[in-house]
């Protein structure tokens, strides 16, 4: 049983999004210094690399509602398979994106692997649609009603048939963006939804605590999904789908060091990062500064 080892996967996916830049994201978050940071921190680094994703002018749109499902399906049927693979090996997969459609195939792979993680979903969105409810036909807005079996099946069987989200231990930080029937869906659901009037109201520090203590019960440890446009684009530019009124850049940070201090992350994605649309790279610095945030590293 290995320990202390973070395995990089990166996934350089936009399939599963409108928009085009976000496949870069892998490189970006390397650009921005990932490795060196984490092997500072003490960590075993052991990059992957990427899996490779066919590129979208390559393929057609057959399904409106379901865009690009095939090569989505395709991808994470290998990502789920990776991400178990490192679970079962003692090792921390962190997969760097990417749209959020990635989150299906890891959602599977931690649950493929035998431990019973509870899951911390940062994100503006509750991506949490269905061939039924989305009104964009992008994957990137389902990968957590997939997880917790809901949608397409060809999406849902991936990795087995079995729920992939243990429900009441999964939670939502810094919505603000939900569509009707998504909303409606997501009521119906066991999951914990915070959403930004909650941060307002209760601060980050509490709602994080919550979020930690709900993910816990009766799990092995916690898997962080951190889409980068849960941070306000003043920040955040660089991001697929851009909404104002997002959690600042010190929010973001107390919330990694937070998950840090309680010990439990187990496996993390980082996902929607847009060169693009970026600033200078200042998308992907952030989000290699939350990552070492998440895995240990302090101001002091
Ligand atoms: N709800 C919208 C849809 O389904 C947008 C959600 C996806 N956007 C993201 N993922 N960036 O969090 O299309
Ligand atoms: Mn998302
Ligand atoms: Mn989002
Ligand atoms: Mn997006």
């Amino acid at each position: 049983m290995q320990k202390n080892v973070i395995r990089i996967i990166g996934v350089p996916i936009d399939l599963g999004a409108d928009r085009r830049g976000v496949d870069m994201g892998p490189s970006a978050i390397r650009y921005a210094g990932l490795n060196v940071r984490l092997k500072r921190l003490g960590w075993k680094v052991e990059d992957s690399g990427n899996l490779e994703v066919p590129v979208p002018e390559s393929r057609e749109i057959r399904d409106k509602r379901l865009k690009y499902l095939d090569e989505i399906v395709t991808i994470n049927e290998r990502l789920h398979i990776v991400v178990s693979e490192a679970i079962k090996e003692g090792v921390i997969p962190l997969i760097l994106g990417g749209d959020h459609s990635l989150a299906i195939g890891t959602l599977s792979g931690l649950a493929l692997s035998g431990k019973t993680l509870g899951v911390i979903w940062f994100d503006t969105h509750g991506d949490y649609n269905s061939l039924d409810t989305t009104e964009s036909g992008n994957i990137h807005g389902m990968p957590l009603a997939v997880a917790n079996g809901i949608g397409a099946s060809e999406l849902t069987s991936i990795g087995g048939m079995k729920k992939k989200l243990q429900e009441e231990n999964t939670v939502i930080i810094g919505a603000r963006e939900m569509d009707p029937q998504e909303k409606e869906m997501l009521r119906q659901s066991k999951i914990t939804v915070f959403t930004m009037r909650d941060i307002d109201q209760k601060g980050m520090m509490e709602v994080v605590k919550e979020g930690i203590e709900i993910a816990s019960r009766g799990t092995d440890g916690i898997h962080v999904s951190f889409d980068l446009d849960v941070i306000d684009p003043e920040e955040a530019p660089g991001v697929g789908t851009p909404v104002p009124g997002g959690i600042t850049y010190r929010e973001a940070h107390l919330a990694m060091e937070l998950l840090a201090d309680s010990g439990r992350i187990a496996s993390m994605d980082v996902v929607e990062v847009n060169p693009i649309l970026d600033n200078h790279n200042k998308t992907a610095k952030l989000a290699v500064g939350l990552i070492s945030s998440a895995f240990g590293e302090r101001i002091f």
